[in-house]
């Protein structure tokens, strides 16, 4: 509200009993606080404090303090906050408006609660209801604090993806890309907060998943990394069928050791991209991209993109622009290669910057204000002799300089043979987390969160022990956030909660 002096407090005042659900406060005074030789004049610091209507107490205020102060401390909303007219339509002297401060889950706000406050005691808020929802006044931006197990999922087999996604009306899903044809993969359901096995679905050595819709057909790719038991390589489209809910097939499409798909819309139209990883012992062969025929209702060959043992692609745009990127792994003889990225122009995409990579695995795009960077994961230097380590190499960041009209390196990270960073926010924080999977000798090394700070770029700030850790998803329910990884190396996942304060 307003100091008088600068001082710390020194104590703080804890209630041994508990805040009651509601508090009528007409004609209540309060003493915020006193000295002893000034009594009834506050003197110190004051944090904090709301000034409800009704209760101003400028007027009372201490001298030789700066009035400005005071009016700046008392949040806007309530500065034009008006006093409604009481039922016989006489507008009260604010002092005498009824107060009234809920507690507990989110409560009603209509007409009726109109200027009334709702304190949320779980996330630390002050709400005041304006006649139809409630306005914040003080909330505190969510900080992640730690992680914690939350729990651990027994999978089919080794898994080397997790998609997270969502069915409206339905709920939170999550496709695991499993080792082992039989049982195959599997897509586990977010049922009383856990994650329970909902459908199985046959697979080939699959790598990864998509999740995306068209209208209101809802689509999963899976990528198969290996033929069937007949000899036929292909990757399945699955469509979700809302009266089974479940998903089944939809369209086969030839790949040659899938690794991953990428969906992405330009100009109203969807597309499908495929990393083909390798044909045979032949790793410089072409992925595809597809486009959805609207007519047949099926995705076909819209260009090739003549790529080398492609592991990753990753879609993004900048205002009008297009843009797709391709992590490149090895090209037969080499891991330190160029990735590309591609820019989409006239109809078709067009190289726009080549990168120099090391067994790249992931790409991951992601903005903080109006900046974008590229996080690039570098798995394997084959140029690297031993003893010195071809896993413990650098990964690094990329920033769009729009200037220059390139990206940039902007942070180099040391990582173990990373093959996924996954990007999240918890309230204005933003984190990379990187998938450390292997350092040389052991598949027990720790993957890394990263704390983006600014001018320092992204720091350290949380080791987590994982094993042939593959994959990362964050995922957010209505009871908080969550980090889930798979491991390559056994049939466990494990989902993280984020513990904030
Ligand atoms: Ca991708
Ligand atoms: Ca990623
Ligand atoms: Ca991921």
């Amino acid at each position: 509200m307003y100091e008088c002096t600068h001082q710390e407090p020194r104590w703080k005042v804890i209630t041994d009993a508990v805040f009651p659900t509601s508090l009528t406060v007409t004609g209540s005074r309060f003493y915020v606080g006193s000295r002893r030789r000034r009594k009834g004049f506050f003197t110190g610091l004051l944090r904090q404090l709301v000034l409800l209507p009704g209760s101003d107490a400028t007027s009372r205020m201490c001298t030789g303090m700066n009035f400005n102060l005071a009016v700046l401390s008392i949040p806007k909303i309530l500065q034009d906050l008006p006093v409604k007219p009481a039922g016989n339509g006489l507008l009260k002297y604010p002092y005498e408006a009824d107060m009234k401060v809920t507690l507990g889950s989110r409560p009603p706000c209509t007409k009726s609660e109109s200027g009334q406050f709702w304190f949320n005691a779980a996330q630390k808020g002050l709400f005041i209801c304006n006649g139809d929802k409630w306005i914040s006044l003080l909330e505190v931006e969510e900080r992640l604090d730690y992680l914690e197990e939350y729990q651990s999922l027994a999978t089919n087999s080794e898994t080397m993806g997790i998609e997270v996604f969502v069915i409206p009306d339905v709920g939170l899903f999550a496709a695991t890309a499993n080792r082992y044809t039989p049982p195959g993969s599997a897509i586990y359901k977010w049922t009383d907060e856990k994650f329970v096995a909902y459908q199985n679905i046959p697979t080939y050595q699959a790598q990864s998943w998509k999740f995306f819709t068209i209208g209101k057909k809802i689509f999963l790719a899976v990528a198969n990394f290996e033929a069937n038991e007949r000899g036929q390589e292909f990757s399945v489209i699955y469509k979700w069928n809302y009266r089974k809910e479940k998903f089944t097939v939809y369209q086969r499409i030839n790949t040659y050791s899938a690794r991953d798909w990428e969906a992405f819309v330009i100009d109203g139209e969807a597309f499908l991209a495929v990393a083909n990883h390798r044909k045979g012992n032949n790793h410089n062969i072409d992925s595809v991209i597809y486009r959805w025929n609207a007519r047949t209702g099926l995705f076909e060959t819209n260009q090739t993109i003549p790529t080398s043992g492609a592991y990753d692609w990753e879609f993004f745009s900048i205002g009008p622009y297009s843009f797709l990127v391709v992590a490149n792994t090895f090209n037969g003889t080499s891991t330190t290669i160029n990735s590309h990225i591609y820019i989409w122009l006239s109809g078709a995409f067009q190289l726009f910057q080549s990168i120099l990579t090391f067994g790249a695995a992931d790409w991951e795009v992601f903005q903080i204000q109006d900046r974008v960077f590229l996080a690039l994961a570098n798995s394997y230097d084959s140029t690297i002799v031993a003893p010195n380590n071809s896993f413990a190499i650098n990964s690094s960041i990329y920033e769009l300089n729009i200037t220059a009209q390139m990206f940039v390196k902007f942070q180099d990270i040391l990582t173990y043979s990373a093959v996924d960073w996954e990007f999240f926010s918890v309230g204005e924080d933003n984190f990379l987390v990187v998938a450390n999977s292997f350092d040389g000798v052991t598949f027990a090394v720790n993957s890394i969160i990263y704390r983006w700070q600014g001018y320092e770029g992204f720091v350290a700030v949380h080791r987590l022990p994982t094993f042939g850790c593959r994959d990362w998803e964050a995922f957010t329910t209505a009871a908080g956030s969550y980090l889930m990884y798979s491991s390559a190396k056994e049939p466990l996942s494990r989902v993280l909660k984020l513990k904030t304060f």
